[in-house]
């Protein structure tokens, strides 16, 4: 390469850069196996399949609350990609669910989509990720809103993971995380498998250990200086 053409080369790299898309979601593969697992809602990654049982928040759904039973809302949190009661289905219109962290507040570093079983048609194709602190204030985080096309190809349970700064940028925490659907890709019934968030605890727990050490030695001095 003769040297007078590279800096044409670099400022179209550069612009190739600025221009290209910027969604860099990622396909982890399909079926429960393809998950990350032990995400915030259960780190230990033991909730029961089909009750409200070893799960580290608290859900609410617009529709279905419940994780057995039924093909409710709680079962996208349930840590199974399958037909039945791993699935949330199938009201459609505005739906949602969500996950409260109570007094834990995180920034969400990464969360997965996952789709389900039936019918592609089914797929949200116009959905958000909110945060909020007091369940009444909610910020959109990530949305996708492109009719007729889900995020998922036709490959039934397969697992898309979107992250901070690739696909949104966040430096809120929030206590409270929401997956909100308001379209389909034809049709009236809405399905999803499964989310996953993961987040970074606002503030870091390291701080909060150093601050108290630091807190210890402060009292340990002075208890030193009154003998
Ligand atoms: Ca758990
Ligand atoms: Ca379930
Ligand atoms: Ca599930």
């Amino acid at each position: 390469m003769k040297m007078k053409f590279l800096p044409l080369v670099i400022l179209t790299t550069a612009l190739s850069l600025l221009t290209a898309p910027a969604s860099a979601s990622l396909i982890l593969g399909t079926g429960t196996q393809a998950l990350i697992g032990g995400d915030l809602t259960d780190p230990e990654n033991d909730g029961l399949a089909d009750s409200n049982v070893n799960y580290n928040a608290t859900f609410r759904s617009s529709v279905e609350q419940g994780f057995g039973g039924r093909e409710y809302a709680f079962n996208v949190f349930d840590n199974i990609l399958s037909g039945g009661n791993g699935k949330w289905c199938c009201n459609g219109g505005t739906v949602w669910v969500e996950a409260d962290f109570g007094s834990d507040q995180y920034i969400l570093d990464t969360f997965t989509l996952s789709s389900a079983n039936d019918v592609a048609s089914r797929d949200s194709d116009q959905w958000s990720i909110l945060g909020s602190n007091d369940g009444v204030n909610y910020t959109t985080i990530f949305s996708y809103d492109v009719a007729g096309l889900s995020i998922w190809g036709a490959d039934r349970f397969e697992v898309v993971q979107f992250s901070n700064s690739d696909d949104y940028n966040v430096n809120t925490a929030y206590s409270i995380f929401r997956y909100q659907s308001t379209s389909v890709v034809s049709g009236s019934a809405h399905q999803l498998g499964e989310i996953e968030f993961f987040g970074t605890k606002i503030p870091e727990p390291s701080t909060i250990a150093i601050f108290a050490l630091g807190m210890i030695g402060l009292a340990s001095r002075r208890l030193k200086k009154k003998s």
